[in-house]
């Protein structure tokens, strides 16, 4: 088991050095792409990602370098894409918001609020009338739930029996925007995909292990019962919704929350579990990760600038 929280400790740990590499970079106004980062929110990609197998199929939206990575999307292809380079995943044309990455079954990842859900729930059915029993796992925030095309896209999915997994990754805010002033209190989105007649589960912890052990048994019960499922988790963003900083200083955010959410913060919880104070194993494994992101950035650096669009060569193959 130890071993087990090890490897999603290390996972979760590369994702917020890559994320922090990437906000401390940003002012070197190299990536001109819009980045909204995942730091906080990192567990559930990780736990969830760690329960798929290569063939299942990911889709994503605007939030996504947590959900690519956990994935095993391409590092180098990544950072490349977020400095507009045609050695990244895109060619250089998307940036951050369109990461993909066939190899890994990494569809899509698309910023039009909501858009992704249906793209997904299209890709399921796909998968089913090809006869393939592979799933695929839809990521969006609370702000998409409140999209038209969210519930539509449960209905489908709850009525041809598709094998998806939902993930709300329910951070409280759409922009600056809090929860509280968007929804009527008593709305409980899993009693909405209920009575859709989608098994739905909330979390209000983000803890590593309880998403991974959820999600485990949720993903056997998709695959064993030919039927969706949604898993609905509270979990929480330090910076500001789009741009490598803090905007803490706006005050949409009462203090004390974040304050209680960053004391929850699942990099320092099992980092304590694991290791001992100026651990030698955990500073190796920081650079070793370091290393792998210099890497990743001399590669996006040596990459050329996309010549011209030619609509043709935009079709990415396998
Ligand atoms: C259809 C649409 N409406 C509005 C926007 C502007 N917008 C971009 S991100 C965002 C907030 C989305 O919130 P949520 O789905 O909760 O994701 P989070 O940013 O919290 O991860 C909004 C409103 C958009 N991109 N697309």
């Amino acid at each position: 088991m130890k071993k087990n929280i090890l490897k999603l400790f290390k996972k979760m740990l590369r994702i917020r050095m890559i994320e922090e590499r990437i906000s401390s970079n940003y002012k070197l106004q190299m990536m001109r792409c819009p980045v909204h980062l995942s730091i906080g929110q990192e567990s559930i990609a990780v736990a969830i990602c760690e329960n798929l197998k290569d063939q299942d199929l990911l889709v994503t939206a605007h939030r996504s370098h947590a959900h690519y990575l956990g994935k095993g999307g391409n590092l180098k292809k990544m950072i490349a894409e977020l400095h507009g380079k045609e050695n990244g995943v895109a060619g250089g044309l998307g940036g951050s918001m369109h990461l993909l990455d066939l190899k890994k079954n990494i569809m899509a990842a698309v910023p039009i609020v909501g858009s992704t859900i249906a793209i997904g729930v299209g890709l399921a059915w796909a998968n089913k009338l090809q006869g393939k029993k592979d799933i695929t796992v839809i990521f969006f925030g609370d702000g998409a739930t409140e999209e038209g095309i969210f519930l539509e896209s449960l209905d489908f999915a709850s009525l041809h029996n598709l094998r998806i997994l939902f993930v709300c990754e329910d951070n409280k805010f759409s922009v600056n925007t809090p929860i509280n002033q968007r929804q009527n209190p008593k709305r409980n989105l899993c009693k909405l995909s209920e009575g859709i007649g989608i098994k739905s589960y909330k979390l209000k912890d983000h803890d590593l292990m309880k998403v991974f052990l959820k999600s485990k048994k949720i993903i056997n019960y998709i695959k064993n019962v030919s039927r969706p499922s949604l898993l609905d988790i509270d979990t929480y963003r330090y910076l500001e919704h789009c741009g490598p900083n803090s905007d803490d200083y706006l005050n949409y955010r009462n203090p004390k929350e974040v304050k209680k959410w960053k004391k929850n913060c699942q990099i320092e919880k099992y980092q304590n579990l694991l290791f001992k104070q100026k651990s030698t194993k955990l500073n190796d494994i920081k650079k070793s990760i370091n290393k792998e992101i210099d890497n990743a950035f001399k590669y996006a650096y040596a990459g050329k600038k996309p010549k011209k669009i030619i609509l043709e060569n935009l079709i990415i193959k396998k």
